[in-house]
């Protein structure tokens, strides 16, 4: 078989594209992509990423008693591949996260998942600011698909909250689990609906960047067909049937077969596209300008606003000698001292940090 052949037996997820995407030198390197999914329990979501990205990627792999393998997701659970297609490297993560609503209290259900999503900003925002850039691990989440029941009439209340809580940290891109359980007009009627609450409700998902008004009509066409797929309807499974002499992947039922691939079926195959080939980088363009900056933004705030804080009682201290009655004790005196000047040497190097962000700023703007 001569490699053409190969080519076009084999899966591919797509991301071959992704050099078009973005500047050549981080085609060396590799991409890197983290991507989350959040939502109630039970709607299929780490089925949908095992057949988005990871055990589907081959056929020749067994894929049998999939629907088994998969159990319910307890903690954030996080897995790394590294996947290469024609040479281009992509390094994935998945960020699966335990489903909410099997609780009976169900407040704050979104609480980790936020805290999830602050603590890679810390780190990076660490990172960043320490002596070490060069070799940063960015694990920031640059995508978070939330999956909406295809059972209740529109949004419940925990989607909106839950959606709310994430929507300054992250770039959400709703979606309608589980498809095969609702007609085709049901789907279109559902997806009207969702997208009116969303606005309804002030909530901010993921905006597909406008398209040039110079591109051509069949790209302006697709562009409109992705903004009205919005929430992407799909259909998860891990198992390979058989259809009209395929194998594909599909759900099995007694009076048919649902294929994830089939356009007419879900919209599987679009969210993938939209994922990998057509929006990865503006994704993390996204994450990084918008969601980490404002994060950034809050940290250097709340650290300058302690540094005057600490200035300020450090100056009361040494005016007044000290700010709380300390008897005349040998030792006491010489201990304050030190006290102060521990706080001044940390205030210093906090300076120094806040100095060298605000000089990455400068660089920065000037490079652009
Ligand atoms: N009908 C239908 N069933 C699905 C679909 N995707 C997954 N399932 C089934 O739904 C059940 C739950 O799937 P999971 O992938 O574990 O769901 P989850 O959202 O990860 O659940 P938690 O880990 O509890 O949050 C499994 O039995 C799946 O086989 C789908 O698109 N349609
Ligand atoms: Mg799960």
């Amino acid at each position: 078989m001569n490699s053409d052949t190969e080519d076009q037996d084999k899966e591919y997820v797509g991301f071959a594209t992704l050099p078009n995407q973005v500047h050549r030198k981080s085609v060396k390197k590799g991409f890197d992509f983290t991507l989350m999914v959040a939502g109630e329990s039970g709607l299929g979501k780490s089925t949908l990423v095992n057949s988005l990205f990871l055990t589907d990627l081959y056929k020749d792999r067994k894929l049998l008693n999939a629907e088994e393998r998969i159990t319910q997701t307890v903690e954030i659970t996080k897995h790394t591949v590294d996947i290469e297609e024609k040479g281009v490297k992509l390094k994935l993560t998945i960020v699966d996260t335990p489903g909410f609503g099997d609780a009976v209290n169900n407040t704050e259900c979104w609480k980790s998942v936020a805290d999830y999503i602050d603590q890679q900003f810390e780190q990076y925002f660490r990172d960043e600011s320490g002596l070490n850039r060069k070799n940063i691990q960015d694990n920031r989440v640059h995508c978070c698909l939330y999956f909406i029941s295809p059972f209740g009439h529109g949004l419940r209340p925990l989607d909106v909250e839950f959606m709310k809580a994430l929507h300054e940290k992250v770039n959400i891109v709703p979606i309608l689990a589980k498809a095969d359980t609702l007609t085709p007009t049901e789907v279109k009627k559902k997806k009207i609906k969702i997208r009116e609450e969303i606005e309804q409700y002030g909530i901010k998902i993921y905006q597909f960047p406008d398209c040039d008004s110079d591109e051509d009509e069949d790209f302006k066409q697709q562009d409109l067909e992705l903004k009205e797929s919005i929430p992407f309807a799909v259909i998860g499974s891990n198992t390979v049937v058989e259809a009209k002499g395929k194998r594909v992947r599909g759900r099995l039922y007694p009076w048919g077969i649902v294929e994830v691939e089939n356009s007419a079926h879900c919209d599987f195959v679009k969210l993938r596209n939209m994922l990998v080939r057509t929006h990865m980088q503006d994704l993390k363009d996204v994450t990084r300008e918008t969601h980490y900056e404002n994060y950034r933004a809050q940290c250097i705030q709340s650290m300058t606003r302690m540094v005057v804080k600490e200035r300020n009682r450090n100056k009361l201290t040494r005016e007044s000698g000290t700010d709380f009655p300390i008897p005349v004790v040998p030792g006491v005196a010489d201990e304050t001292e030190k006290l102060i000047r521990e706080k001044d040497e940390e205030l210093r190097r906090m300076q120094e940090m806040l100095q060298r962000i605000q000089d990455q700023m400068d660089t920065q703007r000037d490079a652009y």
